[in-house]
């Protein structure tokens, strides 16, 4: 019976990564995102490339309606969710407190803790329902660490990692393995919508050191997910050589 990984946030960078690799493994996949035509696009590939079944999903996580109708609307064999990635996120400017954007601040906060919850309360039951599951949290060193100017986006993540440790007791009676990732800089769409598009200053963040890939992330995503079922990795944090933490950086000139 071929396993299922709900992977949210599919449609770019680490989820996109997320959802070659599983259907490499030959995982059946329900992928997310607000991208239908991206969605449809991936899920064509990855049917013609490795035959796996792909249902797709186009729903906006802040939308606690929509996540709720979407994900209880799926036939009952996509609901035998075997992984679920928490991956949709993003982060909105970089700004001072003093001079943050509050609608930034109510997307970051909508996004990463609300929509992670909202799908969180859905498919941890069918989980729970069949003794069975494991939930990947996507994090970040900024979950870990503040840095100057990330305020809201850093809150968000540390509140990932508190969810991911609260997730892991509230699931322990019903067998569910919860994990999560934090990585440093991985060169996606990340920064293209931190910075609203402004691709140059996007590029920068990368330049001089070699980031890590979503294919970095989704690896060891994999390696998480396929320990044997008696173990759980709690968490995991992943940083390019070049990048010590938050702060300290080793970059070429
Ligand atoms: P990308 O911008 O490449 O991908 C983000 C994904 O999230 C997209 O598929 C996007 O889909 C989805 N998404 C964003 N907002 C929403 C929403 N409201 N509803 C549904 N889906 C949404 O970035 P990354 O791959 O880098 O980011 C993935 C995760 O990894 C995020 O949680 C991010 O915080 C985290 N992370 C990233 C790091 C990095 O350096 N890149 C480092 C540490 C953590 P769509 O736009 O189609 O809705
Ligand atoms: C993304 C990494 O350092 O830009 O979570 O916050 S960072």
């Amino acid at each position: 019976m071929p396993k299922i990984a709900l992977i949210t946030g599919a449609t770019s960078g680490i989820g996109e990564a997320c959802a070659r690799l599983f259907a490499s493994y030959q995982y059946n996949l329900v992928i997310t995102g607000r991208r239908t035509d991206r969605l449809q696009r991936l899920a064509s590939e990855l049917v013609r490339e490795n035959g796996v079944k792909v249902q797709i999903l186009t729903m906006d996580v802040r939308e606690k309606a929509e996540v709720q109708s979407q994900l209880n609307g799926l036939d009952e064999q996509w609901k035998a969710v075997d992984v679920l990635i928490n991956n949709a996120g993003l982060s909105q400017g970089l700004d001072p407190i003093q001079d943050g954007n509050t609608d930034d601040w109510d997307t970051m906060i909508d996004t990463n803790i609300k929509g992670l919850l909202y799908v969180t309360r859905v498919v941890s039951n069918w989980m729970i329902a069949r003794k069975d599951g494991h939930i990947v949290n996507l994090g970040s060193i900024a979950g870990k660490e503040v840095y100057q100017n990330g305020n809201v986006y850093c809150a968000t993540k540390h509140a990932v990692d508190a969810l991911n440790k609260a997730m892991r007791i509230d699931l322990l009676p019903h067998g569910i393995r919860v994990s999560a990732i934090h990585p440093g800089a991985v060169e996606t769409e990340f920064s293209d919508v931190r910075f609203k598009g402004d691709t140059d200053r996007a590029k920068k963040v990368y330049e001089g050191y070699t980031p890590l890939t979503g294919q970095d992330i989704a690896e060891t995503i994999w390696f998480m997910v396929s320990r044997p079922k008696h173990v759980n990795i709690n968490d995991v944090l992943i940083m390019p050589v070049a990048q010590a933490n938050s702060v300290y950086w080793n970059k070429e000139k």
